[in-house]
């Protein structure tokens, strides 16, 4: 059965985190969301645009995602008969780089196919895992004690992985502190591309902490750079920015520039190259695990959605709702187990309900498409 979308709202949001999120680039007090819902034969289907609120981790922001979908994604697929959801991808495929605004509209539509199918959206994209395994991402702190504390805190909620933020000044004494406190955790630092290779005798010192890796040391758009680093480095580098397409994984795996690839449906544009992606790692003997960024519950459920695929062995940064909000926008809200999983629901589509009043509350502007 194919599925025509019909109707297209656009909804932008406005929550505060319950605590700032600092990387190298900057700090999150507020999220500006921008929400996705597409319709079809009084269905809704659900997507998240994950940019963030300024074009500081990729070119794209909350103000480009609007016009972008208004004037260049939606009228490439309203209307249309789509024989599936995979064909939402290359429909879009003309635009340059806004993988995030795309896949805003491409998991929606993956979401109400599921709907329409009266199947959950893991079975949908052919997932398999009944549950995911989860770790958190630490944001860069005031203090080595406050970040102590959190990951004290983040240990004790059951979480198997600890990733922390770092940047230059932060990095490898903090992680020294870290490793004295907690020797033997699952432990990994991000850097947002925070460093360059005249960096590479600094980056080195982290080898003797036992990272299980090191994320994305260096620029955004350079997979050369990293292959020359992963040379000299024992810490495997997990590459995030670098990899928007499956065709970069292809190209970093062969040029030997990171060992471990991060999946976020945003970079790379939705569940369909998400799925390509995810499967040449997996024939590359290459382990993948599901990006985060800051997502309120509809994101948040397409990562867990994403992370039932088989080659999702490690953690994720998928993590309870109530680390982010103090009310989420879907019921119930994300829960973690004391042994740090989120257990897979056979509930139709992405598996939760939106809140419609709390929705209308947080809900700054809407626009309908059609
Ligand atoms: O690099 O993974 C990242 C948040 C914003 C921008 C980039 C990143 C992140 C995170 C947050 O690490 C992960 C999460 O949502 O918990
Ligand atoms: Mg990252």
């Amino acid at each position: 059965m194919g599925i025509t979308v019909e109707r297209i709202v656009l909804r932008h949001i406005r929550m505060p985190l319950v605590h700032f999120f600092e990387t190298s680039f900057g700090r999150t007090y507020e999220r500006d969301i921008v929400l996705v819902e597409a319709i079809s034969e009084g269905a809704s289907g659900w997507g998240e645009v994950t940019a963030g609120e300024n074009p500081f981790y990729n070119e794209e922001w909350t103000g480009s995602i609007w016009p972008l979908l208004i004037d260049f994604v939606a009228p490439r697929v309203l209307n249309f008969e789509l024989a599936s959801p995979e064909e939402v991808y290359p429909r879009t495929a003309h635009i340059r780089g806004h993988n995030m605004t795309r896949a805003g509209l491409e998991t929606a539509i993956w979401d109400l196919w599921a709907r329409l199918h009266n199947q959950p959206l893991w079975k949908a994209i052919g997932g398999a895992r009944r549950e995911i395994p989860c770790g958190v991402s630490i944001g860069i702190q005031d203090s080595v004690p406050q970040l102590l504390g959190k990951i004290e805190t983040e240990l004790k909620a059951g979480y198997q992985r600890i990733k922390m933020k770092i940047k230059p000044g932060w990095d490898v004494d903090v992680i020294r502190e870290v490793r004295s406190a907690f020797p033997s955790i699952r432990l990994m630092a991000d850097a947002n591309s925070a460093y360059t290779l005249k960096d590479m005798d600094h980056l080195k010192k982290l080898d003797e902490f036992h990272l299980m890796m090191i994320e994305q040391p260096l620029s955004h758009d350079d997979i050369i750079d990293h292959a020359t680093l992963q040379k000299e480095l024992a810490t495997p580098i997990c590459l995030d920015e670098c990899i928007r397409t499956a065709h970069h994984a292809e190209q970093a795996i062969q040029m030997g520039a990171c060992r471990i690839i991060n999946i976020k449906l945003g970079r790379i544009g939705g569940f369909a190259e998400a799925k390509r992606l995810h499967d040449v790692c997996q024939r590359n003997c290459i382990p993948v695990w599901c990006g985060g960024m800051l997502e309120s519950g509809v994101g948040r459920a397409h990562n867990i959605a994403l992370s039932t695929l088989p080659n999702f062995v490690l953690p994720g940064d998928v993590s309870a709702s109530r680390r982010y909000w103090k009310q989420d926008i879907i019921v119930p809200p994300v829960e973690v187990s004391p042994r740090g999983t989120i257990a897979i629901t056979d509930a139709v589509g992405f598996g939760y309900d939106i809140d419609a009043a709390f929705l209308d509350m947080v809900t700054v502007r809407t626009e309908t498409l059609q």
